[in-house]
Parts: structure tokens; sequence; C-alpha cells
């Protein structure tokens, strides 16, 4: 390992600020609330925090349409605050890593503004504009430049009047997609991270990153049965030029600091492949990418196409993750985050067997190899919120998939039990920190509706009771700092056929970490190649040592 590499031996903890902790009491949280809560991290033993943006934003995406990506969006504070922020959590030891959402602007950035203004303004080239498809009336229904579906429902193409011309925008029509062809934009961009990083922040999560090169063709995508919009292939998804631009991006913006920092890039489609590629230290592109396909295991061809959670494909999405990048690179690992709904309630057991479950997730994330991201609220086994109406709903993404559903003549109700599966809102209710009526996140009225089961989980039911959710995870965070074999030990799958147990090894330098868990609601029996590994050997997470595991229970051994 070389020093830059402090990042192996981190845990990164993800703020969703708007439903993290509120200190002025109007309902949204803020940055003073965070500043606030900061013993919370430091207890739990975290290095660094990762904040959802906080820019000057119209809020359409929350915070993932930027308008101004040099300010701080008054709802949650001010520079001044974000600075106080940086300062306390580097007291604490800890670092502070920002969001970078630039493959896309809110369209009230004054860029888009006077991209928009017309066709030979300086900045017409900032976005893609393309005229409607030749034959075609601007405008109608079937006009677009191409047949690109958005992530948000509807087409990628928005057609905009002032010049009759179209806009691409692969999320909502209020993020228009940056053309980073145009070398301004590039060095728009970095002369502003550059900005951010000597206001002392400590790097980038960056956001659709290997969605930023386009094929400048534009080409229409496959269209899939029963799909009215084209796939975006490789197009767009780790794009002709995306490896190119992440090495000027490197270049120009972090070679010259000598300063430990941290630059995560979200790929969503990503290959092990191309994962390699991004993360090989070789290369200088980024650290460590988030990629989705064990939060994929569960869906069909899209997101809200709900399939039966197995565990087995879990187990061997996870595994074939770990060895693709055993040699080379570098993966995040987590369970869910502020697209995802909650880990406890769609992999685990969100009743009876909360705790137990939510234990064992956390102890089959932190012990793999690759650095642990914990969302906020995974620390306490938060769940998913129990939904009744559309009107519940905040998330774009949501309210335009039931909208366009029930128009595409879908039963609402059939389309509100997907959503209660799968909308992103699970996991933006506010953080329960006590059992008071707004769970202690704010003393207004909170803007997303708190989860009832507050009364039972909080933050001040489980800080420092042995046997919590939280504990457990302090405990496991312990153990990554403490012990060398979690952070760079080999990965060995155990009893990879059988139906409930997920066990693994992590080999380094003569030390051996077995986990053990019994990833169902039934008890299990060790079978004996596992009893075996685990006779004698030190159980340094778990609290009983029998050759029988009870449902969801997980432990870790230590041979040295
Ligand atoms: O959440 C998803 C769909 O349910 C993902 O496809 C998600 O859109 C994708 O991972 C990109 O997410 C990121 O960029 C989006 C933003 O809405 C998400 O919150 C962010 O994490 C656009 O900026």
């Amino acid at each position: 390992m070389t020093e830059t590499e402090w990042w192996r031996s981190a845990v990164v903890y993800q703020i969703y600020p708007r439903s993290f902790a509120d200190s002025n009491g109007d309902g949204v949280g803020d940055l003073d609330g965070i500043r606030g809560h900061l013993d919370h991290l430091a207890t739990l033993g975290v290095d660094v925090v990762w904040l959802s943006p906080v820019y000057r934003s119209p809020m359409d995406d929350n915070g993932y349409d930027i308008s101004d990506y040099q300010n701080i969006d008054p709802l949650f504070g001010s520079l001044a605050d974000l600075d106080a922020l940086v300062d306390e959590v580097h007291a604490r030891g800890m670092k502070l890593v920002m969001d970078l959402v630039v493959n896309h602007t809110s369209d009230e950035h004054p860029w888009f503004t006077e991209s928009r203004s017309s066709k030979d303004n300086p900045k017409r080239d900032w976005y893609w504009w393309r005229p409607a498809r030749d034959g075609t009336v601007p405008g109608e229904p079937g006009s677009e430049p191409n047949n690109w579906g958005s992530f948000f429902s509807g087409s990628a193409w928005e057609y905009d009047e002032t010049t009759g011309e179209y806009y691409l925008h692969l999320f909502s029509r209020k993020q228009p997609d940056l053309n980073w062809e145009n070398p301004e934009v590039r060095q728009a961009v970095y002369s502003m991270m550059s900005w951010w990083l000597a206001r002392g922040i400590d790097g980038f999560r960056m956001d659709v990153i290997n969605l930023i090169s386009k094929d400048p063709a534009l080409p229409d995508g496959e269209v899939r049965p029963g799909e009215e919009h084209g796939q975006l292939g490789r197009s767009v998804i780790d794009g002709p030029r995306v490896h190119e631009f992440l090495a000027e991006m490197h270049r120009e913006v972090f070679a010259p600091l000598d300063r430990e920092l941290l630059l995560v890039g979200e790929t969503p489609g990503v290959t092990i492949e191309e994962a390699r590629k991004y993360t090989d230290p070789a290369s200088r592109e980024v650290d460590m990418v988030f990629q989705f396909d064990h939060v994929q295991v569960d869906r069909g061809a899209s997101k809200w196409d709900v399939l039966p959670f197995d565990m087995r494909v879990l187990r061997a999405d996870l595994v074939q993750w770990q060895e693709g990048l055993a040699e080379v690179g570098w993966n995040s690992l987590y369970w869910d985050n502020h697209d995802q709904p909650r880990a406890v309630s769609r992999f685990g057991d969100d009743g009876e067997c909360r705790v137990e479950s939510a234990k064992l997730l956390a102890t089959i994330l932190h012990l793999q190899r690759g650095t642990p991201y914990l969302y906020q609220g995974d620390e306490l086994g938060m769940t998913n919120y129990p939904f009744r109406t559309i009107e519940e709903f905040d998330d774009i993404e949501s309210v335009n998939y039931f909208h366009e559903s029930v128009r595409q003549g879908e039963d609402p109700d059939d389309v509100l039990a997907r959503l209660r599966a799968m909308s992103r809102d699970n996991a933006r209710t506010p953080m329960q920190w006590d059992d008071s009526p707004q769970a202690g996140f704010t003393t207004g009225t909170p803007w997303l509706a708190v989860n009832p089961n507050h009364v039972e989980i909080n933050a001040a039911r489980q800080v420092g009771v042995p046997g919590s959710v939280f504990e457990h995870h302090r405990a496991l965070i312990a153990l990554r700092h403490e012990e060398p074999a979690v952070v760079h030990g080999d990965f060995t799958m155990l009893v990879p056929d059988d139906d409930q147990l997920f066990a693994f090894t992590r080999r380094h330098e003569g030390t051996e970490m077995v986990v053990v868990a019994n990833f169902s609601g039934k008890p299990a029996e060790l079978p004996g190649v596992l009893a075996d590994r685990c006779e004698g050997a030190e159980l340094v997470i778990g609290d009983r040592t029998s050759t029988d595991l009870l449902p969801w229970e997980s432990r870790v051994y230590r041979r040295a």
C-alpha cells in the first residue's frame, strides 16, 4: 500500500443533508444540523463524511440539479457554515467529501440560460443541442433527435421553443447534460473543483461520472420488447472518451496537490473490466467505483420490475466483484444509499429479526475487500416507510414513474406497490435521533414524514447500548482499523452452494478471518468444513460459538 492509499482502511458515512438534522426548524436538514451531530459519527468511528449536494439548486432532484456550484443553497446554510463544518470535521480527525455533479447542471444555471438564449451564443456548445429528426415537425412527439429515454421516464430530449431545437437530459428536463467534448466546459469544471479543494474539502464523490462522455453521433439505442425508448448503451455508459477525461481531470486538479484525497466515481452500469480501468492506480483516474450490480439482483428489466430476493444470486454477484477486482482495482461496498430502498427491508427482515438481520448485513459489508460506505440510518437498522398514497412521495423519479404508468393504463395500486418496495424516498425519510414526535430531526414540520417506527428505532436507544445495531457497526469499524487482514486480505468464498450460509475468509500474512453468516430466517447447522475452520479460532464479532446458527446470526473469527 502506498501512502496515498489511506482510503483502503477507511469507512465512509454518507449524509443526505435534507434528512439528517434540522437546526432552524424549517423542516429541512442543514449544515449546522450536521455540525451538531458530528459526535455521533466520531463515536461510530467513521473516517470520512460524504455530503450529498448542498449547492444552490432549484431542488428539482433534491440538489442534484445545481444552479451555482460555488455557493450553498440557503436551505442548507451559507459558505461560512460549510467552512465551520469542514473545520469541525477535521478537528475530529475525519475528512469531508462533497458530491460533484458535473454530468449535468440545472436548467437554471447561468451557463444553460446563456446556452439556450440563441444558436450563436458562445456557450451554445456547452450542452447537447440538436435539431428535430429530418422530415419531422419540431416539438411534435417522435421528432426527438434520437430515441434515448431519460432515467426519470419519458424522452431524454426536451424541445426548446427559443431556438426551435432540443437539448439532451439523461435525468430530469431540469438537468441538461453538459457537453464534455467542449474543452471550455472541462476547464470550467476543473477550476470549480480546485476552488473547493483550496477551501479545504478532502475529495469528491463524482455523480454518474461514467456518463460524461457521449458518442457525438448520438446513435439510436436498441429498443427492448415492451419498451418505448432505446437503451443508452456504450454511446453513453463508459463512453468513448471517459477515461481520457478522467485522466485529464486527475492531471489538472488532483496531481498538483500533495494531500490525502478521496476520489470516488459513481458509475451506474459499469462492467468489472471497466471498473478495473477506472481504479487501476497506474492510470490515475479515481480511487474506487460505486457500482450497482448487487442492488439489481432483485429486479428485472427496470428497477420497478420487482423480483423476489434470492440470497444466492446476491452472493454470486458479490463474489464476482470480489474476484474481479482482486488483482487490480478497488470497490466501494454498500447496501443502500439515497437512491435505494433500505437494506434491512430489502435483503433482511424488517420485522421480528430486524436487529439480527441488520447486524448480519453489517458483518458481511464490513468484512469484504473494498471501502465500506454507510448511509445515514444504516447504523441504526432504519427501515422502509409504510407509504400508502402517491401524495406521500416527493421524489421526482417516483412521482414521474407513477403518473407515466397510470397514463399508460396501469392499475395505480400495482404501481404503488412497486414504489413501496423500490422508491428512493424510503431512504430519504428523516434520520431517527430519538423517540420524540419528529424523531429529534426537527422542531418544525419535516419535508418528508418521519417513519412512525422511530419510537423504537432511534440513535438514543442504541448508542452505547450493548447488542445494538449501532454498537455492532462500531465494533466492525474498529476491527477494520486494527486488523490488516480486513483491509488487505484476499477473499475466498466458502460453501458457495449452500442455501442459507454466506461464508468467506480473508487471509493476509498468516492471519485468517473467517466470516460465517446465516442469511436466512431459519436456523442453520455449520457444515463440518466450516465448523473445523472456526474450531479453536478467536471469536472477534458475535455472541456464540456453537455449531448451530440462529436465524440471521453472523460471526467473525480470527486465526493467527
Ligand atoms: O436511482 C437511480 C434510479 O433509481 C439510479 O439510476 C440513479 O439515477 C443513478 O445511480 C444516478 O444517481 C445519481 O445521479 C442522479 C441523482 O438523481 C441521484 O440521486 C444520484 O445519486 C442525477 O444526478
